[in-house]
């Protein structure tokens, strides 16, 4: 089967990518989003995330006439859905969050209505286990005159596959082309379908199995990292506790041939890494043990941190009993959920600057170069250079690891306290 028009529905960080990259190959392309704004940035050939080298692919691709953005999905001989899943967080405290697939309902709803025979639909986003089924029964529940694979097999109208991305924010545009792809069929014939799709643009190896197998083959890979930088920052409150430099700690311990522990930091954040493990926990919370402790973890070092600020503080005017909280000037270093990127979402950094100004009477500096607009409430704080941040504050917090901040001439002062949760300093 050629597959000459594809339908991308959902145009975020993973989905406008996947777009362009097929363009990139001469493909068809209706990219599909509900957001107006976006749909207008990219039929203007410009786009409304950042994310290197996107811009440019994008650019190409609506230039040459390979891809065009729409509010709804149009007839294609491929769609693929990338679209959210996020969690819905339960109403008491310390219940498990459970997964919201509203987005994956909607997308297949608009889709049904402009099915064909032979048609192949891939749900790219991160889904719990079943999802893709679900998916299936919802197509089917819209389209009774057409077969799918839940009923007629390896004979069905359309194919139905799970290939979830694996694409790290930052290089998304390298990793969505040399990256191997797990590719999930309902049936044998529609992981071969998919395959053959993917092999449009991808140069890392397509690895087929099941639907259901992919899709925990994502939500593990996700948990694997989790569940490291748990350990890691499990390492981090102990070496504090009995005053050892965690880092030099870990350093040392990598120096092990079978030892490679991750770098703790102020918490997990993004979309991914702080979600995906809670749809393996609501779905077996009672052998999923240690992927929900480990969630816990890295949800509790935020807290842990605005502690450690708190100390930091009562000490300073400890040492300077002519101060009040109202002269103690904090600066941050990041607000970002990673280095190196713009991206504010569960950023842990971001809730502890957020404490820290509805909790601090005094002075909040914020160094973030690579945010314009300090968001919410952090509007009310001012965002300083570096340079001007050091020299000003009292209490240094480093909490991204933003190139920008490995600087080697700093002059460490001892009337000051320095909090670095990410081992730049
Ligand atoms: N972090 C640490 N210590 C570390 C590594 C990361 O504290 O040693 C923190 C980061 O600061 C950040 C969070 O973890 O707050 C997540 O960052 P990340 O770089 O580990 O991952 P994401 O969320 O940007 O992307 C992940 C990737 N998954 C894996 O590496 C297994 C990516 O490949 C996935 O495609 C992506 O999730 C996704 O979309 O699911």
């Amino acid at each position: 089967m050629e597959y000459e028009t594809v339908c991308v529905v959902g145009l975020g960080y993973i989905g406008l990518p996947t777009a362009a990259a097929f363009a990139g190959r001469r493909k068809k392309v209706i990219g599909v989003d509900v957001n107006q704004h976006a749909v207008d940035t990219i039929n203007r050939g410009e786009i409304h995330i950042v994310e290197p080298e996107l811009d440019i692919a994008v650019h190409a691709a609506v230039k040459e006439g390979y891809l065009r953005a729409a509010t709804r999905p149009e007839p294609a001989d491929a769609f693929l859905v990338a679209v959210p899943t996020p969690f819905k967080k339960g109403q008491e405290k310390g219940s498990i969050p459970t997964p919201d697939l509203s987005y994956i309902q909607a997308a297949a709803d608009s889709i049904g209505p402009v099915l064909k025979k032979g048609d192949l639909v891939i749900l790219e986003s991160t889904s719990p286990v079943g999802a893709t089924e679900q998916m299936a029964a919802w197509l089917a529940d819209s389209r009774p005159d057409l077969t799918f694979p839940q009923h007629a097999s390896e004979d069905s109208d359309i194919r139905i596959a799970h290939c979830p991305e694996r694409v790290l924010p930052g290089h998304i545009m390298h990793e969505l082309i040399e990256n191997d792809r797990v590719i999930g069929g309902m049936t044998t014939k529609c992981a071969e379908a998919a395959c053959e799709l993917y092999k449009t643009f991808v140069r890392g190896e397509c690895l087929l199995t099941t639907a259901r197998t992919a899709e925990m083959a994502k939500l593990t890979e996700n948990a694997f990292r989790d569940v490291n930088i748990a350990f890691a920052n499990e390492l981090s409150i102990i070496c504090d506790k009995v005053d050892i430099n965690v880092w030099e700690l870990i350093r040392l311990a990598n120096r092990h041939p079978r030892v490679n522990i991750l770098q703790p930091g102020p918490g997990v954040g993004g979309h991914c890494i702080a979600v995906d493990p809670w749809f393996i926990v609501s779905e077996t919370p009672e052998e999923a043990r240690l992927t929900r402790t480990a969630r816990e973890v890295n949800d509790g070092k935020p807290e842990w941190v605005i502690n450690k600020i708190k100390l930091a503080v009562a000490d300073f005017l400890q040492a300077n009993p002519d101060k009040t909280v109202k002269d103690v000037s904090i600066a941050c270093y990041g607000i970002a959920f990673k280095p190196d990127i713009d991206d504010l979402r569960e950023s842990p950094a971001l809730q502890i600057v957020e404490s820290i100004m509805n909790n601090h009477v005094g002075d909040v500096l914020v160094i973030e170069p690579n945010v314009q607009k300090l968001p919410g409430l952090l509007s009310k704080a001012e965002k300083v250079s570096y340079e001007s941040g050091w020299d000003a504050a009292d209490i240094h917090v480093m909490l991204v690891d933003h190139k920008d901040f490995k600087k080697t001439d700093l002059k460490f002062r001892n009337d000051k306290k320095y909090i670095d949760l990410r081992g730049v300093w």
